[in-house]
């Protein structure tokens, strides 16, 4: 059921039963695989311009931002404040090795704990338990917060989902819901009418948990999300695809991206010695 792999420069455990099968990266604990016998293409879209390099950020699959959600300097007074320095975008934890703490399987599932624990300061610790099985996958992130004082954090579970077409792709169960249009010059608060749908570069910040339904020409995927109170929808369409690290220029055509997060206003506030679960789960209709 449970193994080792080498995926260029990078180890994995994959997870392969009669039912499904998972890949997981070390670095950053990033789901890059996810398929059942029902459904056995990857739940997850992976770039193939991936070099699967060490200290590269895989583009594709579920990377974990944390302590911190996209640019630091977007973060709150609060988050800011927590950290001596200011850190990279999405922070490093997608970047470290994580380690493999625990594999189990439990009736017709399979379960994998990774932990990180860096000499960071401040002292976070981050515990990741992933549960498979033929309906579909959890991701619950669990932060600690080893100081004496308090610390606020943002956090996503960046997951990128395939479509064969972006044009005929839509994220439901956001109707009336406010977000951040990151894309204005002052990162304006709009309202959600209807489904969203993409026919440019959407980068968007709901303040709503993942509860929703992403609806492909080949699947309606079904978030359910605990602890997040914001998601971030994101293609970046045509022009920025031409810039991003590790992906195609037509990429954007098959990927979009809908991340359970606490962002924003959202950030968490972790007093001395609590944590907190961020949870997503995923099926597949
Ligand atoms: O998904 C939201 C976002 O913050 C976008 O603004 C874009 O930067 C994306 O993440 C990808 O970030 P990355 O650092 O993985 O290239």
């Amino acid at each position: 059921m449970f193994s080792i792999i080498q995926i260029n420069q990078l180890e994995a455990l994959a997870i392969d039963s009669a039912e499904f099968k998972a890949i997981i990266l070390l670095q950053g604990a990033q789901l890059v695989e996810f398929s059942t016998t029902d459904h056995p293409n990857n739940w997850l879209f992976v770039s193939e311009a991936n070099e699967f390099a060490l200290g590269k950020p895989i583009r594709g699959g579920i990377p974990i931002c944390w302590p911190v959600f996209g640019a630091f300097d977007k973060n709150s007074e609060a988050v800011k404040a927590s950290f001596p320095e200011p850190l990279g975008q999405h922070g490093y934890a997608r970047s470290e090795i994580w380690s493999l703490k625990s594999t189990e399987t439990e009736q017709n599932s399979a379960i994998a704990c990774f932990e990180l624990n860096t000499n960071n300061k401040p002292h976070l610790s981050a515990t990741v338990i992933f549960r498979f099985s033929s309906e579909g996958y959890s991701i619950e992130l669990v932060t600690q917060n080893n100081e004496a004082h308090s610390i606020s954090m943002s956090q996503a579970l960046h997951s990128y989902f395939p479509t064969s077409d972006i044009d005929n792709t839509a994220v439901s169960g956001f109707d009336i819901v406010e977000y951040i249009d990151t894309l204005t010059a002052n990162w304006e608060s709009k309202t959600q009418q209807g489904d969203i749908l993409f026919s440019g570069e959407t980068d968007r910040i709901y303040q709503a948990g993942s509860n929703c339904d992403i609806k492909t020409p080949e699947a309606v995927f079904t978030l359910s999300a605990d602890n997040s109170n914001s998601t971030v929808v994101w293609n970046p369409w045509i022009e920025k695809s031409k810039g991003l690290s590790q992906f195609n220029d037509e990429d954007y055509r098959k990927m979009l991206c809908v991340e359970t997060a606490n962002a924003l206003d959202d950030a968490i506030m972790l007093a001395p010695k609590a944590s907190h679960s961020l949870k997503l789960s995923c099926k597949r209709g």
